[in-house]
Parts: structure tokens; C-alpha cells; sequence
């Protein structure tokens, strides 16, 4: 008789379970966004070569999407169809990596010829806080992020967020933060020596224009460390986050803590009320690394703020200044200030980089006799284009004639000429053409 009651109970166990992973599958499909809003959301990204403010009067030469760094700033609902164009005005290849998609958009929009337009479709599945960057394919994809061509793409979660639930109420303002670095060269993005390190697009940004907030405003910090190589540490200055989500989705709650922790792509959704009055300091706590160089904010935040509503995460849309008091160009030739010109001794080792997609040091000077060597630094030797880290030197006379050509260098080459006669000797690589040097011959 206990075989009975045995196979009931099994069967009601087995009848329980069956039950049980049906709710699970239910429940898993709407976390996931299975459910299409049939809305189509279209977006339009046209890839550059470009020069921007980047604060204090400095100037940068990189490459963007639609004219800023970061590039546009994309917000989409779960479940939405996003069609993303990608137009490539430029003349040298780029393309398109976009983290929101669960999909290889290498096969729809990586590796855009210059003249060229692609299309990638896809649905938002999973809702969270998203990196997109340039992608040409191989070595390229790195140089064009570390370039500048990146941004966020937002998915907003069909469930909504604790906090939100807890407060009865949407956020009174809307932060979307992107952390970032510029580098001065190739050699500095290979070591990750920084020379600057910004939110949206600028040095101290919103230090100069503090962040305007009332006391007991629920914010929402969409933050996005796009590298493209430190590790951020965002904190307050007098404030602990009150509900943080890792990648902004908001099943991956947690609560309570004086920093988030961000690696390069690494994202947050940051829910806070803010708990007093006075300016509250927001900062990379990578004091040295990071803060000084300008990843500081202000959140100011008083009885009579203005409402903004939201801070976005683009670039400053306006054109460089006459008169910068730097140029920093990390393909080609930036400030003699920056890119210093090092001076070699008759009888030195004369050796130049190619490196990180630059020459370094960018400017050299000689005697003349001198025999220089460039050696290729770049490993990824693999590919073709624009998508390779092969490199050559190609010295071009005022006329257009060349004066000489080397080979295309694979990783670790080596090519050397003597310099016999005096003058400027600008040089570029062949398929990078943005890549420029400068070897000056001086006489006895
Ligand atoms: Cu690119």
C-alpha cells in the first residue's frame, strides 16, 4: 500500500514542478522582454573625422559620430524594434558595435567603406545601460574608441525600477554619465597613461556647470565608463547610493554603498535621494589617475534650483576654438608642447614607434648622416586596411612626389633610411592616412 501513497505524492510533486517551471518560463519571458511594444525606434549615426572642444580651451583631433564625443545619445523602451543607420562620410573605414544588441552586429554594420550606408535591426531584449563604439573589425576597433567615436544607448526596463516602486514616484531628474579618457598618443593608449579623463565630453564639465538639483529630488544617474582602458570608482562627495543596479537592469539590485565599480563598458543605473542642501562633489575616487585629470562634477543642490529634468550624456555641439591653448591629436601631430620634438646626437640610436595607430615620439630631429629606424609596436598585424595594425612611412615633397616609401611593417619589423640632405621631412602611413610624423634634418 505505501507504493500508492508513494506514486500520489510523485505525482503531485511531479504535477507541482510542471507547474512551477511553466510560472518560471512566464516569468523569465517578461524579464527578458520577450514582449515586442511594436514600436520602431529609428536612429541615425554618421561617422567622421573631426576636431572638438574638450574643455578649458583645449582642442581635440579624433573621430566622432554625428559631430560630438560622446556621440548621440540613444533611449529606447524594452521590447522596442531599434533600426540603427550608419552613414560613412569619411575617408577611411569605419562601422558600428553596439552593446544593446544581443546579436554579431559585426555582420550588419562592422567594416563601412568610406562613402558607404548600412543598416542594423534589432530588439531591445534586455534593458540596461549600453555602450556603442566605432568598429571597422580588427586593430581598428580599438584606435577608433580610444579616437573618440562612442556613446550610450539606454533600454528602459518594462518593469520598473525598486526605487521608483518604493517612492511611488518617476525620478525628478535624469543624469546620463559617460566616463572617459583622452589619450595625448598610441604609446600612452598602449600604457594607459591618460592625459585627460572626462564626463561628457570635457574636463570638469560640470564643475564649471554644477548640476542643479533641490534637496529630496530623487536622481537617477545613468552612468557609463567607456574607457576605453581605466577601471572608474563614481562616488558622491558626502553622499551613499541609496539603490544601484550593475548594467542598469533592474534585476541586479543592490543597496547602500559609497561607490560603484566600472571597468571599461561597466554601467550603472544609480537611484539617490539627495539628502541635504550644498554642492555634492561626483568623482572617479581614482584620485590620481582619474579625478585629477578631470573626472570631477558638481551636483548643486539647493532650495531653489532650476528643473532641468535631465543632463545627457552628448558632447558639447559647438565649433573648436580659434585659439586653443592646446591641440591634442593622437593620430597626428598635436602641440609641440605635447608632442615634444626629441633631439637625437649624431651617434644615437635613432628609433621610432609605430604604435596605438601613431608614430612616437611624433616629432624627431636629426643630424644630418643620420640613420632612423621606425619599428612596429603594434601587434595586431593581422587583416587588412584600415582594420590592420601594419604600418609603413611614406614621406611626400611639397610637389606630391615622393620621396621614398618603406614596406608595409608586420609586428616587430623594422625599417631604416639614412637622411643625407637637410629640411622637413613630413611623413604619413599609407593606409592610415590621419597617422603623421615629422623628422627634421639639421645641417653640421
Ligand atoms: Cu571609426
Amino acid at each position: 500500500m505505501g507504493i500508492t501513497i508513494n506514486q500520489k505524492r510523485y505525482r503531485m510533486i511531479a504535477a507541482a514542478a510542471v507547474t512551477l517551471a511553466l510560472l518560471a518560463l512566464v516569468l523569465v519571458g517578461c524579464e527578458r522582454g520577450a514582449t515586442s511594444t511594436g514600436e520602431i525606434r529609428r536612429f541615425e549615426l554618421i561617422t567622421r573625422s573631426d576636431t572638438l572642444n574638450i574643455g578649458d580651451r583645449v582642442t581635440f583631433e579624433g573621430f566622432t559620430f554625428n559631430g560630438t564625443m560622446p556621440g548621440p545619445q540613444m533611449v529606447v523602451n524594452e521590447g522596442d524594434t531599434v533600426e540603427i543607420t550608419v552613414i560613412n562620410e569619411d575617408n577611411v573605414t569605419h562601422g558600428l558595435s553596439i552593446h544593446a544588441a544581443n546579436a554579431q552586429t559585426s555582420n550588419y554594420v562592422g567594416n563601412i567603406a568610406p562613402g558607404e550606408t548600412r543598416t542594423l535591426t534589432f530588439t531591445a531584449d534586455y534593458p540596461g545601460v549600453y555602450m556603442y563604439h566605432c568598429a571597422p573589425g580588427g586593430h581598428g576597433i580599438m584606435a577608433h574608441t580610444m579616437g573618440g567615436q562612442f556613446g550610450m544607448m539606454v533600454v528602459e526596463p518594462a518593469e520598473r525600477y525598486q526605487m521608483e516602486k518604493d517612492l511611488g514616484r518617476e525620478p525628478d531628474l535624469k543624469v546620463y554619465l559617460i566616463q572617459h579618457e583622452v589619450y595625448a598618443d598610441g604609446r600612452d593608449f598602449f600604457d594607459g597613461k591618460a592625459l585627460y579623463v572626462m564626463f561628457n565630453g570635457e574636463t570638469f564639465r560640470y564643475v564649471r556647470e554644477p548640476i542643479p538639483a533641490r534637496p529630496g529630488d530623487f536622481v537617477r544617474f545613468y552612468y557609463l565608463n567607456v574607457g576605453p582602458n581605466l577601471t572608474s570608482t563614481f562616488h558622491a562627495v558626502g553622499g551613499i547610493w541609496d539603490h544601484i543596479y550593475y548594467g542598469g537592469n533592474p534585476n541586479n539590485l543592490m543597496h547602500g554603498t559609497q561607490s560603484v565599480i566600472s571597468g571599461p563598458t561597466d554601467s550603472w543605473v544609480i537611484d539617490w535621494v539627495v539628502p541635504d542642501s550644498g554642492p555634492f562633489t561626483l568623482v572617479s575616487h581614482a584620485f590620481g589617475t582619474q579625478a585629477i585629470k578631470g573626472a570631477i562634477g558638481v551636483l548643486d543642490s539647493r532650495e531653489d534650483a532650476p528643473r532641468v529634468g535631465e543632463i545627457r550624456s552628448e558632447g558639447r555641439d559647438t565649433p573648436p576654438v580659434d585659439d586653443p591653448k592646446r591641440f591634442v591629436s593622437p593620430f597626428g601631430l598635436g602641440s609641440d608642447t605635447l608632442d615634444v620634438p626629441v633631439r637625437f646626437r649624431s651617434g644615437d640610436r635613432t628609433l621610432i614607434q609605430m604604435v596605438g595607430n601613431s608614430y612616437y615620439p611624433k616629432r624627431a630631429e636629426v643630424p644630418v648622416g643620420t640613420t632612423v629606424t621606425w619599428i612596429n609596436e603594434d601587434v595586431f598585424d593581422m587583416l587588412e586596411g584600415e582594420l590592420t595594425g601594419k604600418h609603413d612611412v611614406v614621406v611626400v615633397q611639397a610637389n606630391g612626389n615622393e620621396r621614398f616609401r618603406s614596406e608595409l611593417l608586420d609586428h616587430a619589423e623594422t625599417f631604416s633610411t639614412t637622411f643625407t640632405e637637410p629640411g622637413e621631412y613630413e611623413y604619413i602611413c599609407s593606409i592610415h592616412p590621419y597617422m603623421r610624423g615629422k623628422i627634421t634634418v639639421v645641417g653640421e
